[in-house]
């Protein structure tokens, strides 16, 4: 890409994001905290609160622009966790992290968890289910949350089981979220309240599929003008380990990697496990960047 590219190329719209607003000058680290039941406490059902209030400081000080809450009810093959589980697990840490100035984003595709983290508080959904279960899209209308809509091929509990199949992968993955995208604004959903996400490892061949969304990544989001934001999580993902033939842990680096990569394609919002080396891999990118547009 020479820099004439670079300069032709827009900031993706203002998020609006309950309390907050937020711009893209610069690519935004979503921090991920999953809320897991402390296997040391009877039955698994006690949330480790205090782990999770102390991951989420430390993502604070390392750099993180957004937090973003799971009760891992999304990740694949997972098994379901029941409503009432998730809620005990979300509910509370969106209480207790509402008072610490920071944009907070809850993963959940159940309206009921929508509702209730709205009402405590929480500014933005992240919905790996784009919004398609039923009174999901009611549950977010009447509030100012951003959104997040993910493209997902099939369902989580079979998804990598099944071969995922595409013609053209990044034209499909577009013209599921203009779909996804325009049921919300025909609800009501303002456009400056949406965020997309191709949704890697989510109905995809590992290398093929993943690695072709991420080359053509602006392609994937509904085309607009200027471009809705585009948000990514790749970060520990079979299509790191793929390539690098490294375990989940040891995927550092190659995340930092697939993070500038996006960046340089125009990801918005990265959504990272690892935010204090993310947040210097992408001071990098930018300081190129901005040098691009200086000369
Ligand atoms: C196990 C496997 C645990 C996979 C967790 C996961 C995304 C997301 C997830 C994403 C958006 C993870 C996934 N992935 N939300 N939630 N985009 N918007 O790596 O790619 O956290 S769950």
């Amino acid at each position: 890409m020479s820099n004439a590219d670079i300069l032709n190329y827009s900031d993706p719209e203002p998020l609006q994001c309950g309390r907050f607003t937020l711009s893209f000058e610069r690519p935004l680290v979503m921090g991920i905290l999953n809320v897991t039941p402390d296997s040391f406490s009877d039955g698994g059902r006690f949330v480790a609160r205090g782990d999770a209030l102390r991951q989420a400081e430390r993502m604070l000080l390392d750099g993180a622009d957004i937090i973003d809450i799971g009760g891992e009810s999304t990740r694949p093959g997972a098994p379901l966790v029941p409503l009432d589980e998730e809620l005990e697990r979300v509910i509370p840490l969106v209480e207790q992290l509402r008072g610490a100035n920071m944009p907070l984003s809850v993963d959940t595709y159940k309206p009921e968890v929508m509702r209730q983290a709205l009402a405590a508080g929480a500014d933005l959904i992240n919905d790996v289910w784009g919004f398609r279960m039923p009174g999901a899209i009611e549950a977010v209308r009447e509030s100012n949350c951003g959104l997040c809509v993910m493209h997902m091929l099939g369902e989580p509990q079979t998804m990598q089981t099944v071969e995922p199949a595409y013609e053209d992968v990044v034209r499909e993955v577009r013209a599921f979220l203009e779909v996804r995208v325009g049921a919300l604004t025909a609800a009501g959903v303002a456009k400056t309240r949406i965020s997309v996400d191709p949704g890697f490892g989510f109905g995809k061949a590992v290398v093929e599929h993943n690695y072709a969304l991420l080359a053509h990544l602006r392609e994937t989001a509904p085309r607009s003008e200027p471009p809705l934001p585009i948000l990514v999580g790749m970060s520990r993902k079979s299509m790191l380990g793929k390539v690098t033939g490294r375990h989940t842990s040891e995927r550092v680096v190659a995340g930092a990697a697939a993070a500038v990569c996006a960046a340089e394609r125009g990801a918005a919002i990265v959504r990272v496990h690892d935010v204090a080396e993310t947040v210097d891999a992408l001071k990098v990118w930018a300081a190129v960047r901005d040098a691009a547009r200086r000369s």
